[in-house]
């Protein structure tokens, strides 16, 4: 067939356009585009290390910065304003009398109407000083800050369902065993003004507050023993958790009653994944999105499909233009797109950038920064 001049240049132009949406479809580890974190928040000193995330009824967001990178600067949780569109602090975290540092974590709104949070005492001190904190809000505002359960080595992640509270506990120290601990405690364990007190880790298996044990296998450059890590339940309230020291994944079944299975491992494959941090759920897809803090990836684990899949993963960054750097926690912007934020939901990523040997993440950069992701 003859094509003429104009034949030419639009089969010419249909390959130019082709081949550049193929270059710009996908990144070097194979992940699409249109996944690629942007810059939401970019700190200063005042949150030098941010680590959790948490959101109210009315969509604003909640961020803990326990700042281990540089403790001159208290320990914070800071709040975003949907309407106005900044951050401010909303509250101190409260110091711990033995430690004098205040080391917020994992953060979740109870159906209380108040914010807890993991105070995680663990790199100041070992021995169980770390604890969980209610702050009573009244009309928004920060009233008073006290601690609910203790006796928690590295309180991690927080999740409220009904009238219990679950967390992870990520080391135990028990000789010779490297394991993580899932919790429910209920409500009524510390209410009027009780505190309750888990069982020293040797007796975990027999504390009534204790669902699940998971157990790590350290390995590589890395040889982290840390344990159970990120957490939260799916709409059936199945919970799934994962280690951070090498990525096996897990579920705690729900039965028909309400109470737990025994814990189930999903994946326990380094290929796949190698650290499990900060996990959320994503009802829309029946998904659970993982933050990799190894290799500044977001996974998610299909349940439907039991796979687990790679949404994002880029190289070594300080974050500055949005990029993942040891991303640690992810939260789904609750129907952000109610708020005028555009047609796609959001993926908030908190970047963690306090690294440990064998981490992707090569420097703690000047850069404290959050993530977004359309999905
Ligand atoms: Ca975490
Ligand atoms: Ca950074
Ligand atoms: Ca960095």
């Amino acid at each position: 067939m003859m094509m003429n001049r104009t034949m030419l240049v639009m089969v010419g132009l249909a390959a130019v356009i082709a081949g550049q949406s193929a270059f710009a479809g996908v990144n070097k580890y194979g992940c699409d585009e249109q996944y690629r974190p942007k810059l939401f928040a970019q700190f200063g000193e005042i949150a030098n290390v941010p680590d959790g995330l948490a959101q109210d009824k009315q969509g604003n967001i909640y961020c803990s910065a326990p700042n281990y990178q540089d403790p001159n600067h208290a320990a914070v949780i800071l709040r975003y304003d949907r309407k106005v569109k900044s951050w401010a602090p909303f509250v101190a975290a409260l110091r711990h009398p033995d430690t004098g540092f205040g080391a917020p974590m994992g953060l979740e709104f109870g159906e209380d109407g108040n914010l807890y949070y993991c105070d995680n005492q663990y790199f100041a001190d070992k021995d169980y000083k770390s604890r969980i904190m209610r702050v009573t809000i009244k009309d928004g505002a920060a009233q008073r800050i006290e601690p609910v359960i203790e006796n928690v080595k590295l309180a991690n992640a927080i999740r409220l369902r009904g009238n219990a509270l679950y967390f992870t506990d990520t080391f135990g120290d028990v000789k010779e065993r490297h394991e993580g601990y899932v919790y429910r405690v209920p409500m009524t364990a510390f209410a009027d003004g009780k505190v309750a007190r888990l069982l020293p880790k040797s007796q975990a298996g027999s504390d009534p507050f204790c669902l699940g044990i998971t157990t790590t296998t350290p390995f590589g450059t890395r040889q982290d023993t840390a344990g159970a890590d990120g957490m939260c339940f799916d709409k059936k309230g199945n919970i799934y958790t994962g280690n951070f020291g090498d990525g096996t994944f897990y579920t705690i079944p729900i039965n028909k009653d309400g109470s737990y299975g025994e814990i189930e491992v999903l994946v326990k494959d380094l290929n796949i994944s190698s650290c499990v941090d900060g996990i959320c759920y994503y009802p829309k897809k029946n998904w659970v999105f993982i933050a990799d803090s190894e290799k500044n990836a977001i996974r998610y684990w299909d349940i439907d499909a039991r796979q687990m899949k790679v949404l994002w993963e880029n190289d070594d960054s300080d974050g500055s233009d949005g990029l993942l750097d040891q991303p640690c926690e992810v939260m789904v912007w609750k129907e952000s797109r109610c708020f005028g934020l555009g047609s796609r939901d959001k993926l908030i990523v908190v970047n963690f950038d306090f690294t440990f040997p064998g981490l992707r993440n090569s420097e703690n950069d000047k850069f404290h920064t959050i993530s977004i992701i359309d999905l």
